[in-house]
């Protein structure tokens, strides 16, 4: 694991992606695993703002270490200003990837996968998919990783799930609340994978998170957004759950994210018996030019008839 003092020790190589609405970097770069060290691996840091919390409004202005005016008319001023260090609100929040094997600062592509598609080329690309990708969530789901941040854990083989704070998050900024729901069966890869069987797991999720957001923040009904990303980034099924205010998160776009209420509905009006609703559908999203499957899906895509 990493020591926080070697982050200070990164060569940058270059910057992948620059993000103003979101106020992140994203960079590419080395980093040494022991302090000191000369041997350096390849990282991708993410370094973002941190939200403003409310809970920080009543000395947030007087605090100011400086305040510049850049100008003024009528009744609108514009300034700048530096917050005072504080130890209760860090500045930015930082993600280390290291060793890092793969980025994705890309150009996307909106491709349509048919249910042939999917058996043709992603079925195989997710059967292929390295193991070890995923094995932060064998660890979290046997107790190994992060076991004192679980917020919930139904334990059934084939139905249970855990329910804990996403690594997206800083664990105390309510505004941008994102916590995980993973599933303990190995056996849903994706939305492709999920049946009428599913439903009550799914509800269930749904349910839990209502409870955890209201006893444990006092948060109301509603007051999270929960979806599923097609594609995922790891093919184990799990449920992202976002503060609904907080709409800036790049994982919430239209062409990945999948409210999970409307994947219920859907599971809901799939028939008894014959091939369920996520066989047949036809599934759209972006690709960036580095993921796996862009190259095998945007040829299949320019062959395809509309
Ligand atoms: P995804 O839809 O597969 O990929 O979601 P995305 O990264 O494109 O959204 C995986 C989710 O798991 C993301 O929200 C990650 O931030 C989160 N995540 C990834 N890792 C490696 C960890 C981890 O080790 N711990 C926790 N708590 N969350 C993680």
């Amino acid at each position: 694991s990493l020591i926080p003092e070697t982050i200070k020790q990164f060569t940058l190589e270059r910057v992948l992606n620059e993000d103003p609405v979101t106020h992140r970097l994203t960079l590419l770069g080395y980093l040494p695993l022991i302090p000191d060290s000369d041997k350096k691996e390849p990282a991708i840091i993410h370094v973002e703002k941190t939200a403003l919390s409310k809970d920080f409004a009543s000395d947030l202005l007087s605090t100011l270490s400086e305040v510049k005016l850049i100008d003024h008319t009528d009744i609108y001023s514009w300034l700048l200003a530096w917050l005072t260090q504080s130890q209760e609100r860090p500045e930015v929040k930082i993600n280390i990837i290291c060793p890092a094997t793969e980025y994705t600062a890309q150009q996307t592509i909106i491709v349509r996968e048919t249910p042939e598609l999917f058996e043709q080329i992603v079925k195989p690309y997710i059967a292929a998919f390295p193991p070890k990708r995923i094995q932060w969530v064998y660890d979290i789901l046997s107790g190994k990783s992060e076991a004192d941040k679980v917020l919930y854990k139904d334990p059934s083989d084939d139905y249970g799930y855990i329910i804990l704070p996403d690594m997206k998050w800083d664990l105390t900024t309510l505004s941008s609340l994102y916590l995980v729901a993973i599933v303990l069966s190995r056996d849903i890869r994706s939305l492709r994978d999920l049946r009428r069987r599913h439903i009550s797991m799914l509800r269930s999720i749904r349910r839990e998170t209502t409870r955890i957001i209201k006893e444990k923040w006092s948060m109301p009904e509603g007051s999270t957004r929960l979806f599923v990303h097609y594609q995922p980034s790891y093919y184990h099924f799990h449920v992202h759950i976002v503060n609904a205010n907080y709409t800036g998160t790049i994982g919430s776009t239209v062409g990945q994210a999948h409210l999970l209420d409307d994947i219920i509905s859907l599971l809901e009006l799939d028939p008894e018996d014959g091939p369920s609703i996520f066989e047949r559908l036809t599934l759209t999203y972006g690709l960036g030019d580095q993921h796996g499957l862009f190259e095998p899906m945007t040829v299949a895509q320019g062959n395809l008839q509309d």
